[in-house]
C-alpha cells in the first residue's frame, strides 16, 4: 500500500507482508542501507569541499584509481551492514574477494548476502556529477551456520529477493524492489528522512533518449551501430535524442522517468562488456522488470544468465520494453 509522501519506515512497515520472509530481517537490512545511504550522501554533497575528492593513490581490482569517496562509500556501507546481524556476506566492486560476515555470536546464522558497487560512477565526482551506489539481495544457499561460501553470491539475477540504488543527484533518491513494484524515495536532508516521491516507478513502453558512449562506436557489433543509425533517420518519431551521463544509476534512473534505453556493449577495450552483472547489471535489470521494462545482453535476458566470477562483465541493453526488443532485432539479424 503506498500513500503519497509516505516515510520510507512506514512504507517498510506497511509492506511488510510483500517481504518474501517476513521475519523482520530484509526490513532491517533496507532500513540499514537507507542509514548507510545517508551517510554517504553527506560525504558526497561536501566532497568538494573536503580533500576527499582526490584519488586516494590506490587502484581497485577493476584496475581503475580509487577516489577517496570510493573508498569511504564502500567503508560505510560495509560497516553498516556488518553490525546489524542480517548479512553473512558481501561483496563489492571495489574488494577483490567478498567478505565473510559471523555474526556477533560467530554463528554465521545470518540469511543474506549483498552486492554493491558502493559509489558507481565516481570518475564524475571531481565535475560535480551525479553518482549512485547499486545493491543487490540474495538470501543464501549454503547451510545456515556454516561460512558464506562463493556459491551465495554466483545465483542467477532472477533469483535476487531485492535489488535498487540510490542517487547522490539534485536531490538524494533510494528507489528499490523487493519484487512488488519499484518505489522511490527522496531524502529530506533537514529531517534526515526519506519521502515516497515516486510510487510504483514505470519505466514507458517506448522512448525516444538512447543513452550510449558513442565514442566506441568504431568497436561496436554491427547490430549496436544499425540501431544507433536507426536512432540518428529522419523518420516517424525520429531521430531520438542521445543522453549519455557517464553514471549508470543517472542514466538509467532518467530513462525510467522519461522513457529511454541505456547500451554497453562489447568493445575492443572490453569485449565482454564494461559493466559488472552480480553488482551493476543484475540489481539495475530487477529494477527495469519491475518497472516493466527489460534488460539483456542483446541476445538473453539478463536475469537469467548463471554467473560463474565475482567480477564478470556482460554487454548489458536495459530500459523502455520496446526500445530494448528493438536493440535485440537489430543485434539478432
Ligand atoms: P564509459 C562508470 O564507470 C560506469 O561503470 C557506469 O556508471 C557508466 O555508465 C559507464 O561506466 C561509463 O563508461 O566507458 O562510457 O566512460
Amino acid at each position: 500500500m503506498t500513500r503519497k509522501n509516505q516515510t520510507l519506515g512506514e512504507f517498510i512497515i506497511e509492506n511488510q507482508k510483500d517481504f518474501p520472509y517476513a521475519s523482520g530481517e530484509l526490513s532491517r537490512l533496507i532500513n540499514s542501507i537507507r542509514l548507510a545511504a545517508k551517510m554517504v550522501n553527506h560525504e558526497v554533497n561536501k566532497a568538494g569541499l573536503v580533500d576527499i575528492t582526490g584519488a586516494v593513490g590506490e587502484t581497485n581490482v577493476q584496475g581503475e584509481d580509487q577516489q577517496k569517496l570510493d573508498v569511504l562509500a564502500n567503508e560505510t556501507f560495509i560497516n553498516t551492514l556488518t553490525n546489524r546481524e542480517i548479512v553473512c556476506g558481501i561483496a563489492s566492486e571495489e574488494n577483490d574477494e567478498f567478505i565473510t560476515i559471523k555474526g556477533q555470536k560467530n554463528d554465521h546464522r545470518n540469511n543474506y548476502v549483498v552486492l554493491m558497487d558502493p559509489l558507481d560512477g565516481s570518475s564524475n565526482i571531481d565535475v560535480n556529477v551525479s553518482v549512485g551506489t547499486i545493491f543487490s539481495i540474495y538470501r543464501r544457499v549454503t547451510p545456515s551456520g556454516t561460512p558464506v561460501t562463493i556459491e551465495d553470491f554466483l545465483q542467477p539475477g532472477n533469483l535476487q529477493v531485492a535489488a535498487g540504488y540510490i542517487i547522490y543527484g539534485t536531490s538524494t533518491m533510494l528507489v528499490y524492489t523487493t519484487g512488488n513494484g519499484v518505489n522511490g524515495f527522496t531524502l529530506n536532508p533537514a529531517l534526515g528522512t526519506y519521502y515516497l516521491s515516486h510510487p510504483n516507478m514505470q519505466f514507458p513502453e517506448d522512448g525516444n533518449i538512447y543513452s550510449v558512449n558513442e565514442g566506441n562506436y568504431v568497436h561496436f557489433p554491427q547490430g549496436i551501430k544499425d540501431y544507433i543509425k536507426y536512432c540518428q533517420e529522419e523518420k516517424d518519431d525520429r531521430p531520438y535524442t542521445s543522453r549519455y551521463i557517464g553514471s549508470l544509476v543517472s542514466d538509467i534512473h532518467r530513462n525510467m522517468i522519461k522513457g529511454g534505453v541505456y547500451l554497453y556493449p562489447n568493445t575492443a577495450k572490453s569485449p565482454n562488456g564494461k559493466l559488472r552483472l552480480l553488482y551493476e547489471c543484475n540489481p539495475m535489470a530487477f529494477i527495469a522488470e519491475q518497472a516493466g521494462g527489460k534488460a539483456s545482453d542483446g541476445f538473453r535476458r539478463i536475469l537469467d544468465i548463471k554467473p560463474t566470477e565475482l567480477h564478470q562483465r556482460t554487454p548489458f541493453v536495459c530500459g523502455s520494453k520496446n526500445m530494448v526488443e528493438k536493440v535485440e532485432s537489430f543485434m539478432q539479424k
